[in-house]
């Protein structure tokens, strides 16, 4: 079954899956008994009304990120499935599930070159649509380096600051741009991120972790690297699509295997919640230009454990 504010972008998409019925909302298909569980990809400020929609329901439900746009709209939903008492919300960072990131983490974790120390990130957009607004760098761009620093060290981030470089002259206007995000983690790692919205050149995601013994990055490219006439060349992706289109189906296909089988499986309400709360402090560090500390409520005994 499908749905879309535009209801002939939501006949369209059921062209394609024969036999989907097309609903006029999305709590009409939430409720519908054939829909065994939901995913939400309408845009972030409506995702806190379908979600609790779906645990009402006790249906599933995978949401594209951000999982709310509030700290307190994350917070009703992590009371809603705390109330249902099971994991019933899954929430789409997707980046857990790009090869690179994995093995990067694979690498960290076996603790072969030793304890982590420092993560430097970057994260340039070659350009981004109209639509977009100077605090999407944080809550839209910089949330997927949040959930990697959160889920590559297994902590809580601390505190954010939020340097300034000078602007770049393609900056949209309005915007800081580029922006240099400092994380901090609980155990006191550090991740610097680079982000920048106007780059031009390419889509260029960059993360090396700087460990005690050594160091691990991810790869510069996955491709092909040719060397000729005294020179290297290699392609950098031009979009996020070219970069992550591999992840966001390993992400989606987890997501439905674990349905089918009677749980779930991903970045769960928790993690949304956190990370909203980041942004948060992020845009207030943004403001203030001053280390902003994070403050989270109490863990739910239903988040102890990591991947159900
Ligand atoms: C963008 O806003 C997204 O949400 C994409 O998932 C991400 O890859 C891109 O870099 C962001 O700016």
């Amino acid at each position: 079954a499908v749905t879309d504010a535009d209801l002939d972008r939501a006949r369209a998409a059921s062209a394609e899956a024969p036999g989907a019925a097309v609903h006029a909302t999305g709590k009409e298909l939430i409720a519908d008994p054939d829909v065994d569980a939901v995913v939400v990809t309408s845009w972030g400020p409506t995702h806190e009304e379908y979600v609790l929609a779906a645990v009402a329901a006790g249906k599933q439900v995978f949401c594209e990120k951000p999982l709310a746009t509030t700290r307190a709209a994350c917070e009703r939903i992590v009371d809603a499935e705390v109330a249902a008492g099971r994991r019933l919300v899954s929430v789409g960072f997707m980046r857990r599930y790009d090869a690179q990131y994995r093995a990067l983490k694979a690498v960290v974790e076996k603790g072969e070159i030793g304890a982590p120390l420092l993560m430097h990130a970057a994260h340039r957009n070659p350009s981004v649509p109209d639509h977009y607004t100077s605090d999407m760098i944080i809550n839209d761009t910089v949330v997927h380096d949040i959930d990697v620093a959160r889920w590559m060290f297994d902590e809580e981030i601390a505190a954010v600051t939020v340097l300034k470089p000078r602007v770049s002259g393609k900056a949209k206007a309005g915007f800081h741009d580029p922006l240099l995000v400092l994380l901090e983690t609980e155990s006191g790692v550090i991740v610097d991120v680079e982000a920048s919205v106007n780059a031009g050149f390419a889509y260029d995601i960059r993360g090396e972790v700087v460990c005690e013994d050594g160091t691990a990055e991810l790869s510069e490219s996955a491709g092909v690297l040719v060397k000729q006439a005294g020179a290297v060349r290699s392609r950098v992706p031009s979009d996020w699509r070219e970069r992550f289109a591999a992840a966001f189906d390993a992400e989606l296909q987890a997501w439905c295997d674990a349905v089918a089988a009677g749980g779930t499986t991903g970045p769960s309400s928790w993690d949304g919640y956190a990370t909203t709360v980041c942004c948060e402090t992020g845009l207030a560090a943004l403001r203030s230009g001053v280390r902003e500390p994070v403050e989270l409520r109490v863990r739910p005994d239903l988040y102890r454990t990591g991947d159900p």
